[in-house]
Parts: structure tokens; sequence; C-alpha cells
């Protein structure tokens, strides 16, 4: 058993990101294994889980003439355009069937807002609005956070680095990880994250 200053963050293991699914992450369903087996290490776990509304604006399907993986400016800064994909209330938002709920504590949900994406559990990606999940682990006393989920290079990626910039000691477990990999995004991500402070382990 980890001690009871570690928590497990499960960033979004739902049907849309596994095979089959919208936004499907090559062997994304092949993390539950190892995602089921890891949570029986921490006494704290939190699961991630992409909530968008329909029409929202990381849709490409919101942009006239656009298709998904193209880029778009938005206020915040450059936006990839997605498939529709987790949109809430749907089996593709659902959690992966196979990934074990009883262990995960809190459930944080992101990308709610119409204007906005979220990959970060910890901002949305104006890198300012809170999603209220740093303040849960503060009160749950965590100072080391090991991270793991889908997709390694956007959601896991982000996740970490604004952990390791809150001060937490991050560690993403690559083996319950599998990534996107959009034009290098993948190679990118890792060194983004070696370079914010995060173990890749
Ligand atoms: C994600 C793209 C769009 C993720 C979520 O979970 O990594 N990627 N929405
Ligand atoms: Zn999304």
């Amino acid at each position: 058993m980890r001690p009871a200053t570690d928590a497990l963050i499960v960033i979004d293991v739902q049907n849309d990101f596994c095979p089959g699914g919208a936004l499907a992450v090559p062997g994304g369903d092949e993390v539950v294994a190892p995602v089921n087996a890891l949570m029986a290490e921490f006494r704290t776990v939190v699961f991630s889980q992409d909530w968008h509304p329909a029409g929202h604006s990381s849709f490409a399907s919101s942009h006239p003439g656009k298709t998904p993986f193209e880029t778009v400016e938005m206020p915040y800064g450059t936006q990839v355009l997605w498939p529709d994909h987790c949109v809430q209330g749907t089996a593709g938002a659902a959690f992966h069937p196979e990934l074990l709920d009883g262990p995960a504590q809190m459930v944080v949900r992101k990308g709610f807002r119409p204007g906005i994406d979220s990959y970060s559990a910890f901002f949305e990606n104006d890198h300012a609005t809170p999603t209220g999940l740093h303040g849960y682990l503060q009160n749950r006393g965590i100072s080391r956070v090991v991270l793991c989920g889908l997709a390694l290079d956007f959601c896991v990626n982000y996740s970490a680095v604004d952990a390791a910039k809150l001060g937490y000691q991050a560690e993403v477990m690559l083996a319950a990880s599998r990534g996107i990999d959009l034009e290098g995004s993948l190679d990118a991500a890792l060194s983004g994250m070696q370079a914010a402070g995060v173990t890749l382990a």
C-alpha cells in the first residue's frame, strides 16, 4: 500500500477513447487491466471524465468547413478540433465497462463549459480556470500524484505538467497509459513532461 499522501489520478478511461469509440486511442482499452491493478495500491483514487455538452467548441462539427484534427484559434490559444466525443450522458462518455469504479472516491468532470476545452484535470485550457481538483487533493493531504489513462499526449500530459507546476511530485505510469500521437505529439509530450519535472515510470 502506498502512503496516505499519494493519490492515483485515472484520466478519461471512457468508451469514446477506446477502440470503437468516437476518438479512439490506439490500444486505449489495454490500460484497463493495469489501471485496475494499480488502484489497489492507493488510498486516494480520483477519476477524471471528459464531459462535453453537444455542440462543444472543441468539436470540428461546431466549425463550418473544418474537419477533425485541424486547429482553430480560440481566445485562449490554439485548439485542436476533435470528432464529437464524450457528449454528456452518452454511452461514449461512460467509463469503460471493465474499469472498476469502486475504488474511486471522486470523479472530476471537465470540458463542460461550451466555449472552452479542458485537457488538464486541474485547469481548463485557459490555464486559469480551476476544476477544483487541487483543492480536493489539498484537503486530502496529498503531496504526490501518480497519473495514468488516456490520452497520454493530451489529458494525461496536461494534467501531469499542471500537477508538477502546482508543487506535487508527479509521476506518469506509461504502462497504464496510451497516446493518440498526432504529428509527433507523443514525443513532444514525453519531453515536455520530463522538462516540467514529471517522473515517467
Ligand atoms: C482528450 C482530446 C479531447 C483526452 C479529451 O482525454 O486526452 N483528448 N478531449
Ligand atoms: Zn474532449
